[in-house]
């Protein structure tokens, strides 16, 4: 008996069947019957443990191998047929070659294991933006993440069996050892393959790999963008909703942002959420850019989750969460650094006991994290099951610098937008393994996740004026500037709605600015600053720009940029020059 009525996928999981040798094939539903059976099933042989069930109800803790804590950007390879396709931000291999080293690891390796087949659907099921892919995976901790991460299951199948195309997605655990693991992505085939990782970024293809790599080389072709930014709507207290999208690096605070909770000062608005992590923006027929989240949930960084920095966050995780990597209390409750509960841990994220807070810490490893629903989030929008989308009025990219960038600066136009996109830079957090806190490029948060080479990847982004006439103002903030003590000089959190508010005022001409060679700042008096408490100096340090450090991070800039040789668009060019002439003046 077939379990699909699609031909190729039958095929595909025969053939994929006969390479890793699975005892037993599931074909995965998506019902709570279905999750339920895989949970108690770990349960049973110490992949999950109860967490304490009367405070956190059906939630489950993971502890992953403490050597598979992060994405492995060293071993994420897009592999393209020629070198030049993946570019210089990419690691390549030659397909052939990398489909016979990693085959070569898959040979078998699901021998005594079950093979789940997990179709899911990137986005509402019933979007034109949205869409598919099969994920196959021997580890039932993914095929639960899933079911939490993405539409899975038997609707996903319809929707495939409907349309005929799909990601293919290969994935084991492997033996999680470090030197056999591989993120392998064949963007001309619309296929992924990894192996030897349990880690979300690395095992949940849905995620970077699929929605973001694949769909990103998917996108150039088709004509829209598929980026690592968060959606929010802002409703002002008329009532009218506003939609931003903000591109912020890994761990730099965009679960946060999504999920903002106005301050005291700022009574009858709303923040409402509807993506976290990833949007795909497509062209409408009026001109707008429209956004969906193809995601169905949150897998969010757990340290620094409290209720006062994010109350809404908080409030997801109490219920229905997988957590990984957290430490436990006493009461078996999960516990992280930063949740401001009173609690003491009492086991670390590996399992070893602690007896305070700082004996063997930290109790949470810093990018442990939890996997909730997007619908317990007490400001999800409803919007985000909109097949057409939600209308984008400002992009916001954004990154971690304790210094030069000002808290935010509005580009001039949507080419010089690219630049302050293509220009950005942030320090290294613990999403990924390698040091953290050293400042790197990182073009619209897309350094590790873009399918294809950065100079037509930039040059996809400046095309996009062709193809829409009601483009959104692009601007740039920094939360995260310092003084020389190290002190931040903005109150961030739910202060940072004072700054899209200002984005938002400029779109719609309302909010004076000052003109600068990097673009347009707020003038003291136009960013609301009412019942603020911050001092005048801390607020001239961060509304002003420093020129002499400016020609610095423009020569950076057009360096980085220039790296990538000849196929770097003309018009990219010119914009970073027009910026150190204007410096220079
Ligand atoms: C993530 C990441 O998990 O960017 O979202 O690493
Ligand atoms: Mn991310």
């Amino acid at each position: 008996m077939s379990n699909t009525s699609n031909t190729a996928l039958e095929q595909w999981i025969k053939e994929v069947a006969e390479l890793t040798k699975p005892d037993r094939i599931v074909w995965c539903n998506g019902s709570q019957d279905e999750y339920q059976g895989l949970v108690d099933e770990m349960l049973a042989n110490g992949t999950l443990s109860k967490l304490n069930q009367d405070d956190y109800p059906n939630c489950y803790l993971h502890r992953s191998d403490p050597r598979d804590v992060a994405r492995v950007e060293g071993a994420t390879m897009i592999c393209t047929k020629t070198e030049i396709d993946a570019g210089p931000n990419n690691i390549w291999m030659e397909p052939t070659a990398a489909h016979e080293k990693i085959d070569a690891m898959f040979d078998g390796c699901m021998q005594g294991r079950t093979m789940y087949v997990v179709p899911y659907c990137m986005g509402p099921i019933a979007s034109p933006l949205s869409r598919c892919g099969v994920e196959v995976t021997d580890s039932p901790y993914v095929v639960a993440n899933m079911k939490i991460m993405t539409r899975m299951g038997q609707s996903a199948l319809n929707r495939i069996e409907k349309e005929g195309n799909f990601v293919k997605g290969l994935h084991s655990t492997g033996e999680l050892d470090p030197d056999r693991r591989f993120i392998m992505h064949f963007p001309e085939e619309l296929s992924i393959k990894s192996y030897g990782s349990g880690y979300g970024g690395n095992a949940l293809l849905g995620k970077k790999c699929h929605a973001l790599r694949i769909a990103s080389y998917q996108a150039r072709s088709e004509g829209w963008l598929a980026e690592h930014m968060l959606i929010l709507g802002l409703t002002n207290p008329e009532g009218v909703t506003r939609y931003v999208a903000a591109a912020f690096p890994s761990a730099c605070g965009k679960t946060n942002l999504a999920m903002l909770v106005p301050p005291e000062s700022h009574k009858g608005w709303k923040v409402s959420t509807i993506g976290d992590d990833i949007a795909w923006l497509q062209p409408g027929k009026d001109g707008k850019l429209y956004a969906i989240n193809p995601e169905a949930g949150f897998f969010g960084v757990v340290p620094g989750t409290s209720p006062k920095t994010n109350y809404n966050a908080y409030k997801s995780i109490e219920q229905d969460t997988i957590f990984t990597n957290v430490g436990v209390t006493a009461d078996n409750n999960p516990y992280w650094e930063g949740k401001e509960s009173g609690e003491t841990p009492v086991i670390n994220w590996k399992g070893e006991p602690m007896t305070s807070e700082t004996d063997n810490g930290p109790a949470a490893h810093p990018n442990s994290r939890f996997t909730a629903h997007a619908t317990y989030n007490p400001v999800y929008s409803p919007e985000s099951e909109n097949p057409g989308g939600v209308p984008i009025d400002a992009i916001i990219f954004g990154g971690r610098r304790r210094e030069l960038a000002p808290l935010i600066y509005e580009a001039k136009d949507w080419a010089h937008g690219v630049l302050v996109g293509a220009g950005m830079a942030s320090e290294t957090t613990a999403a990924a393994t390698g040091q953290v806190g050293v400042v790197r490029r990182d073009p619209m948060a897309m350094k590790p996740f873009c399918g294809y080479n950065f100079a037509d990847y930039f040059g996809h982004w400046l095309s996009m004026s062709e193809k829409s006439d009601n483009l959104p103002g692009v601007f740039h903030v920094n939360w995260f500037r310092r003084d020389e003590d190290g002190r931040f000089l903005w109150p961030g959190f739910g202060e940072n709605l004072r700054v899209l508010r200002w984005a938002l005022d400029r779109v719609d001409g309302k909010a004076d600015a000052v003109e600068t060679a990097i673009g347009y700042l707020p003038t003291a008096e136009s960013l609301d600053t009412n019942d603020l408490d911050i001092a005048a100096d801390d607020l001239e340090a961060i509304l002003s720009i420093d020129k002499n450090q400016w020609a610095a991070e423009m020569q950076a800039v057009g360096e980085y940029l220039e790296s990538y040789g000849e196929r770097l668009p003309a018009a990219l060019r010119d914009e970073y020059k027009k910026v150190q002439a204007a410096l220079a003046a």
